[in-house]
């Protein structure tokens, strides 16, 4: 039972995004978990105006939902949450703590919902139950007793903005800005790269944009698996003629076509909808060389209409009113060189001047894009070059038009919005000073990777997190690990046992919560959050659900519950009377960002959710030259750090319908025909050959860089798949060992996870 796995079934994937196979997938998750929406009444009040967001991922809930507003990926994480089945402590009475590190990620989770707050025991290497307030008082006493800058408050993306306003205040009053969030190894690249050249830190893209579009450059986003609701807005704008260029080493099912689960007509006829127009196989890290030669198109196309007298290919009157830096950029594209374009991106200068052709003849076009794109040695350069391409036709701030950074997490972008940063600047420090009455610490927090760095050098004193699975997600597994022991105190608030649970601290406590399907009763009532999506709009979430045990507390109650032993009492901060009526944060909420959320009560519940104003979307650059920015690319290289020799391969990490992250619902991978295991590499016929290595033989990776650390992964079965000569592909977090911790994206120090130079061990080189 502990372990799974074993040989991979490899079947050919026949269905389309969508389709039978989806809900084929979802039934049997509803049956195996015996899950609380198996009549699927729950189902139809998700992503409603009236009923709960999706615990998946952020994509956006529109103001008029299809009757069944859900995917398979939402219909198995809100199968997985109303789980009835759950552990408690005659669960961890029966296993030692060692005995669970053998389990897999699958297994650890697959066993329920965590029902009691748990303290690890030395003596005996079990977890044992013990009292919420013990639990309280004792991690209030050590967290007093540490060295206030260095504690740790992780969050991952899901807790609402209610509880992350509580979590940040608590953090800050503590006396630190050592908020990391699960957005420091995502979209990171994004906020910085957003911020620096267009002044905001979030997409311009909404909902209505997709009606208008008539052309969308999907780079490094899988949107058939991540965001499958999206699937909807691109099925109708290809309906309307639209152009859907995709850019993605890897030729994605779910990128290719799609059927509509929720269309009896498409389902019966078996009629797909292609999804991309162009598909575009680059090498991993070749975006901004692919983008590049783009541009260098397009600037073509533009002196040879000058020259013919016809009408500008670029939008010269917009260049001129609202952006900065074109001359130096178009320099740039004049003398780059075709051939260093085509090594970089792997494309051929044909196909970038096809791509060039259909952007310029739309008259409104978007940039979406996802982890491939954000998870690089340069990934703050690659949104940079997507605005670049944008900026050229004028492409920001006008319908149909912008730029979508797709996020991952169901509330990622809101818990940066209410505070949850390492970024002192970016927080309302004076404004949550005067509303509290503290001093609140002006001196940079830690990051995913400093915070990394702090464990690993001895530093860090503990490390409390709000959701997630930490040490799972990040790189260098091996060493982490064994640091992560080293740690004299971890905290994680959870609803699901997993890795991080027994790789543990000295001390180390569980804190099991409610799930946000669950119904949330507090001393003032039912209660009811709030959650932002990826468009920036916010929507109201009511728990439907009975909660699966009744010793659960609320995510907000358990941070007041930390707040309340580990803090001072202060008169200016009632943690009570926030916990017993949500209200009252958000009015809280409301008097720290007024421009944001004022009525904040009233307008939760507007249908579409209410948008953040989003200065960029109106052509309004809150940038340091007051324009939008041109940037030059220092480098055309995807990851420089990397050598790159002959017998070196390039690995990039990828997802499965069958996980949510570290959260794994199964072993197989409907779209890529893998089932059984998560234990392969996706690897070109051709490299298969040049190795002589066979489909089906198992290989040991090994990281293929000269810093003295050795880093490894067994056991890997070869699938020959479409990906480029050179490169390899395998699954998060299975591949995560082979990540060096100082191989993330230079500005925003995203973990470098879509390019990682690895080596087959005893591979016979033909
Ligand atoms: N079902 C499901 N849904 C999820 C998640 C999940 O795990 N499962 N996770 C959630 C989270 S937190 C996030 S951040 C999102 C992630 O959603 P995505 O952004 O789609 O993330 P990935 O699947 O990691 O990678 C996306 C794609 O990038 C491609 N790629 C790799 N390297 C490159 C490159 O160099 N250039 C380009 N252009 N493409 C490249 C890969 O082949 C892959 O198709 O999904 C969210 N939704
Ligand atoms: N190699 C590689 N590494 C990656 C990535 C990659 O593409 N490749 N992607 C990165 C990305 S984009 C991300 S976002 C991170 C994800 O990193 P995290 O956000 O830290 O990890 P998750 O797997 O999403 O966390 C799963 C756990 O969250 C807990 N949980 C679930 N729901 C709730 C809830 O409602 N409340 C609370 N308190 N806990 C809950 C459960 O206990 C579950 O086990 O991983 C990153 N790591
Ligand atoms: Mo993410």
């Amino acid at each position: 039972m502990s372990q799974d796995g074993g040989k991979p079934r490899i079947e050919p994937a026949t269905m389309p995004a969508g389709g039978w196979g989806s809900l084929g997938g979802v039934t049997g998750i509803l049956l195996d978990q015996e899950a609380a929406l198996k009549d699927s009444r729950l189902l139809i009040r998700q992503n409603k105006p009236d009923g709960y967001a999706c615990v998946s991922c952020a994509w956006a809930k529109p103001a008029h939902p299809h009757p069944f507003e859900f995917c398979e990926s939402g219909a198995k994480a809100t199968a997985w949450e109303t789980t009835t089945r759950a552990i408690g402590a005659d669960f961890f009475e029966r296993y030692t703590v060692t005995e669970l590190e053998a389990w897999s990620d699958h297994a650890l989770e697959d066993q329920g919902r965590l029902t009691a707050p748990l303290r690890w025991d030395p003596a005996t290497d079990k977890y044992r139950e013990i009292g919420w307030d013990t639990a309280f008082a004792e991690i209030g006493a050590r967290l007093r007793a540490c060295d206030r800058e260095q504690v740790v408050f992780y969050s991952s993306g899901r807790a609402s903005l209610e509880t992350s306003y509580l979590y940040q205040l608590l953090a800050r009053m503590y006396g630190n800005n050592n908020l990391p969030d699960s957005s420091n190894m995502c979209h990171e690249s994004t906020s910085v790269g957003l911020q620096k050249t267009i002044g905001v830190a979030v997409g311009t893209v909404q909902l209505s944009d997709f009606e208008q579009t008539d052309c969308i450059l999907f780079f490094g986003q899988n949107v058939g698996v991540n965001s499958p609701r999206m699937l909807h807005q691109l099925q109708a704008a290809r309906r309307r003629g639209a152009h859907v260029i995709t850019f993605n080493p890897l030729r994605e099912r779910g990128l290719v076509s799609f059927t509509n689960p929720q269309s009896p007509i498409e389902m019966l006829t078996g009629h797909e909808t292609p999804i991309s127009t162009q598909y575009h196989q680059l090498r991993p890290g070749g975006d901004t060389a692919a983008i590049l030669g783009i541009c260098k198109a397009i600037v073509a196309l533009d002196d040879a209409a000058r020259a013919g007298g016809g009408p500008r290919v670029l939008d010269v009157g917009f260049i001129r009113e609202h952006t900065h830096g074109f001359e130096a950029f178009r320099r740039t594209l004049r003398a780059a060189d075709w051939d260093h374009i085509e090594r970089e991106s792997g494309l051929m200068r044909g196909a970038m001047e096809s791509v060039a052709d259909i952007y310029c003849g739309a008259r409104a076009a978007m940039g979406v894009y996802g982890m491939g794109v954000t998870q690089h040695r340069n990934g703050v350069q690659n949104v940079a070059m997507i605005v670049n391409l944008l900026l050229l036709r004028g492409n920001i701030g006008r319908p149909g038009a912008g730029v979508c950074p797709v996020r991952g997490h169901s509330n990622v972008q809101g818990q940066r919005t209410v505070g949850i940063t390492e970024k002192p600047e970016l927080a309302p420090l004076d404004r949550l000073g005067e509303l509290y009455g503290f001093e609140p610490p002006r001196k940079p927090g830690m990051n995913t990777v400093e915070a990394c760095e702090g464990i690993l050098a001895g530093r860090v004193q503990a490390f409390v997190a709000l959701g997630g699975n930490f040490v799972r997600a990040v790189p260098e597994t091996a060493l982490m690990e064994a640091a992560w022991r080293e740690l004299p105190l971890t905290v994680q608030v959870s609803t699901k046992l997993n890795r991080n649970h027994v790789i543990h601290g000295q001390a180390s406590y569980i804190l099991p919560c409610l799930g946000r399907i669950e119904i949330d009763r507090q001393a003032g009532g039912q209660q009811a959050v709030t959650v932002e999506d990826s468009t920036a709009c916010m929507h109201g979430s009511r728990g439907m659900a009975a909660p699966v045990s009744p010793h659960l507390l609320s995510e907000a109650a358990i941070v007041a519950g930390l707040a309340k032993a580990t803090l001072e009492p202060s008169p200016r901060v009632d943690w009570d009377a926030w916990v017993a009526d949500y209200g009252r944060i958000r009015d809280a909420i409301a008097a720290t960002w007024p421009d944001i959320f004022h009525d904040f009560n009233a307008r939760m519940w507007e249908p579409g959710g209410f948008r953040k104003p989003i200065a960029a979307a109106q052509r309004v650059w809150k940038t340091a030259s007051g324009k939008a920015e041109f940037t030059v690319p220092e480098e055309l290289e995807g990851d420089p750090d990397l050598s790159g020799d002959g017998a070196v391969l390039r690995l990039f990490t990828v997802r499965s319908d069958g996980q949510f992250n570290t959260t794994i619902y199964s072993h197989d991978d409907r779209f890529r025909g893998v089932h059984g295991s998560r234990m392969v590499l996706f690897m070109a016929p051709v490299d298969m050959a040049r190795y002589a290595l066979a489909p089906g033989e198992e290989v040991t990776l090994c990281s293929a860089t000269h810093d003295g650390v050795v880093r490894r992964v067994e056991g890997l079965t070869l699938v020959p798949y479409d990906v480029p000569a050179g490169c390899v592909a395998g699954y998060f977090p299975e591949c995560n060992p082979l990540i060096p911790l100082w191989h993330h994206a230079k500005e925003s120090k995203v973990p470098a996870a879509k390019a990682i130079d690895v080596r087959i061990e005893r591979v016979r080189p033909t």
